[in-house]
């Protein structure tokens, strides 16, 4: 007689578990060096901005846009930036230096918002001419992620934005659009504001991300590490993440 065929342990097929086990190390080694973040500096000038030298990634978009909590919750810290319901909370350029074991290997900056109606015509004007700048100049800068509440779209000044990154983006400046306060978005709107934005990124890339439940901090944070270290895999990621943990965790 032969025994009854038992049912296999796992509902999953064994590829797609071993496929998620591998993306969760490659998630939760990119997050835990994105944690490292700390401040380096502020600056309301470009001029005052201290050339770092490392690849930077510039978080960029509307005022109220979401941009400094985006930047607390992928490093998992409450109050690096400062985020507030008041539009226009950041007025200066801060940068916070990333990289484990005390040696920054990437830099993040906070850049304030544009399209605030209530700033003064005068200091919108300087602040377009600090953001154009910074965004045609600054060397080191890898990337930019262009932050945008997908229930009011890209804006003419979003537009504006493109057109000012497109040369650097055709000589390989990455670039990413994220959807931010996803979770005010039913399904079907989501990828209905997917759609959109792609169309209006010209064929970039476009995340839906939400702080409040976690969507896309992930995806987003390997993405952010790939930017920054172009010539390591995912293993090196996983690997340095390993040696931190054991050089950093007491005996
Ligand atoms: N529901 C929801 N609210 C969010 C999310 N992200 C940010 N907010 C809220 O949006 C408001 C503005 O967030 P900030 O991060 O300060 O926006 P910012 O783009 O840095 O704004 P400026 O510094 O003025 O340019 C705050 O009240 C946040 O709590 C999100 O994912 N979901
Ligand atoms: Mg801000």
């Amino acid at each position: 007689m032969t025994a009854p065929s038992r049912k296999p342990a796992t509902p999953y097929p064994r590829k797609t578990a071993v496929a998620d086990s591998a993306a969760a190390e490659r998630f939760r080694a990119a997050r835990g060096w994105l944690h490292t973040a700390h401040f380096l500096t502020s600056a309301p000038q470009l001029e005052h901005l201290p050339p770092v030298g490392l690849p930077e990634i510039a978080f960029v978009g509307r005022s109220n846009a979401g941009k400094s909590t985006a930047i607390n919750t992928l490093t998992q810290q409450t109050r690096l930036a400062y985020a507030s319901k008041t539009p226009g909370r950041t007025q200066h350029i801060n940068l916070f230096g990333v990289g484990r074991q005390k040696t920054d290997d990437a830099v993040l900056a906070d850049l304030p918002g544009y399209g605030y109606a209530a700033v003064p015509r005068e200091a919108k004007l300087r602040w377009q001419r600090v953001m154009g700048n910074y965004l045609m100049t600054r060397e080191s800068l890898r990337g930019v992620v262009l932050m945008c509440d997908p229930r009011h779209g890209l804006t003419e000044l979003d537009d504006i934005l493109l057109e000012v990154i497109r040369p650097r983006v055709e000589q390989g400046l990455k670039f990413l659009v994220l959807l931010t306060k996803a979770d005010k978005l039913s399904r079907a709107e989501g990828a209905k504001a997917l759609s959109i934005a792609r169309l209006q990124a010209g064929g970039g890339e476009v995340k839906l991300f939400s702080a409040l439940k976690q969507q896309g901090v992930d995806e987003t944070a390997e993405l952010l590490w790939h930017w920054t270290h172009p010539q390591k895999t995912d293993e090196d990621a996983s690997a340095e993440s390993t040696e931190g943990k054991e050089r950093d965790s007491p005996p």
